[in-house]
């Protein structure tokens, strides 16, 4: 059986995490490959509403393995925080694998994260603050911490010495900040070591051999396309790579194993964080899109920018992922428009472009062309099938998809497991 990805499409927020949790009893792993705990997925089942940070939303599912697999990067503190929530709210949560290979956040990540994002005033990126970008930077220098160096009290020691000495000169006399102790760091991620030990394995061995004895594994994007280190509004963009190529590397599953691609698409758009946002409504309509999609940051709580749908986004998704379905989720947020507005090209600087331009500075200049596509009145959280929509809502459905370029087999309409339309 194949391995299958899941991936945002537009910048994240997208309603992954309800993809995912839909999946869960047809599927046997579910791996997050990229990321850490700047992830905020929903997943609401009745009256239960859960949100997952680091773990993979599968972990809700009984039967199903999740994993977190070496691309992810993880704050122990915060895994172990998880844990004992869902473990309290009465979900078994035996069953995660942790990789050996998966690189951990220090409290030198956090304090550079924050920091270094004050410093740039105006020109921040718009983190999390979780210490995401310092964690992956430290990864490609090599000179990151992995799981594995927590069970080796001496090779710990010496990375943290190695590190430290670098971080706290940045801290302090860069930063004008207090440096860390290296004895408490040490403390802390030793005491992690016994904790994390049950959970730890090779998960590329244990996701390959999975494969091979015929299971499904799923390996759930965080974050987005436009988020991705390279192929996202860089320097706007997250450290990972959210886009399905980074499932290959973040997970250990080969290229060839990987027969389907899913892209979570919102019925309009969503972005936290700065950087360039085509289709953003600074204005009334705007408001009305995050307080009718409760729009608000699953991880910080902060107003989530908000804007029509982006059919060139979608297409550019389409492409970088090699998506061969679309989930399209929060039709019903669309409900009680007159004409609803899709952006089908960009006008920068007086010229018409189809597509994504090629540099930055082209698309910070990007204006929405826009086509009118009419709206409809009626409430369609209760709507079951496809047919059941009306007859416009469908008609939107079909346009976003012809723009798309693949098909959409899905529609929610609805943060509940039932209000999702099955189109194939
Ligand atoms: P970071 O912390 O280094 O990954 O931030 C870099 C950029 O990536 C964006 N980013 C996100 N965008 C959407 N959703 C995310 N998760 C949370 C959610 C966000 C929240 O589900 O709502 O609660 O604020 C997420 N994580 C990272 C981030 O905004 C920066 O633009
Ligand atoms: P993720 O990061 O992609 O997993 O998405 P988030 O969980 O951060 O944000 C998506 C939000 O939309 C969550 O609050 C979901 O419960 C909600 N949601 C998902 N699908 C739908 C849908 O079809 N309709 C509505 N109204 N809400 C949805
Ligand atoms: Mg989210």
């Amino acid at each position: 059986m194949p391995a299958i990805t899941l991936v945002g499409a537009q910048w994240g927020d997208e309603g992954k995490g309800k993809a995912t949790d839909l999946v869960g009893d047809r599927v046997d792993y579910v791996v997050r490959y990229q990321g850490g705990n700047n992830a905020g997925h929903t997943v609401v089942i009745g009256d239960q509403k859960y949100a997952l940070h680091l773990l993979p939303s599968g972990i809700l599912t009984p039967g199903v393995v999740p994993v977190i697999a070496n691309g992810v990067v993880i704050d122990p503190a915060v895994l172990f925080e998880e844990l004992d929530g869902l473990t309290a709210r009465g979900v078994d949560v035996s069953r995660l694998l942790i990789s050996a290979n998966a690189h951990l956040i220090m409290p030198y990540h956090r304090a550079l994260d924050r920091v270094s994002e004050r410093f740039l005033g105006k020109g921040r990126i718009g983190t999390t603050g979780r210490g995401i970008g310092p964690t992956y930077a430290d990864k490609t220098s090599r000179a990151g911490v992995r799981v594995q160096d927590m069970f080796d009290a001496k090779i710990l020691r010496k990375k943290l010495e190695l590190a430290l000495n670098d971080k706290n000169q940045i801290l302090t006399k860069v930063y004008n900040r207090r440096g860390l102790d290296i004895e408490r760091i040490l403390d802390e991620y030793l005491g992690y070591a016994e904790k994390i030990r049950p959970y730890v394995a090779d998960t590329a061995l244990v996701l390959n051999r999975a494969l091979d004895e015929g299971k499904t594994v799923f390996l759930e994007g965080s974050q987005g396309t436009l988020l991705d280190i390279d192929h996202g509004t860089y320097p706007f963009v997250t450290s990972s790579s959210p886009t399905a190529g980074g499932a290959c590397a973040g997970s250990g599953i080969g290229p060839t194993r990987i027969t389907k691609v899913i892209g979570i698409l919102k019925a309009y758009t969503t972005r936290v964080g700065s950087g360039p946002f085509p289709t953003e409504l600074e204005d009334e309509w705007g408001d009305w899109l995050r307080s009718r999609g409760h729009e608000y940051g699953t991880t910080t709580g902060r107003n989530r920018r908000c804007g029509w749908f982006d059919a060139p986004i979608a297409r550019y998704a389409t492409r970088i992922n090699g998506i061969t379905d679309f989930f399209l989720t929060k039709l019903d947020v669309l409900s009680g428009l007159k004409r609803i507005p899709v952006c089908v090209a960009y006008d920068i600087d007086g010229v018409r472009h189809d597509e994504i331009p090629m540099t930055q500075t082209e698309f910070h200049h990007a204006k929405p062309v826009y086509e009118y596509l009419d709206g409809w009145n009626d409430d369609i959280t209760g709507a079951r099938s496809f047919e059941e929509l009306p007859k416009n809502a469908q008609a939107y459905v079909r346009t976003l998809e012809e723009m798309s370029g693949a098909p959409i087999s899905a529609i929610g309409v609805g943060p509940g497991r039932d209000q999702t339309l099955e189109l194939r």
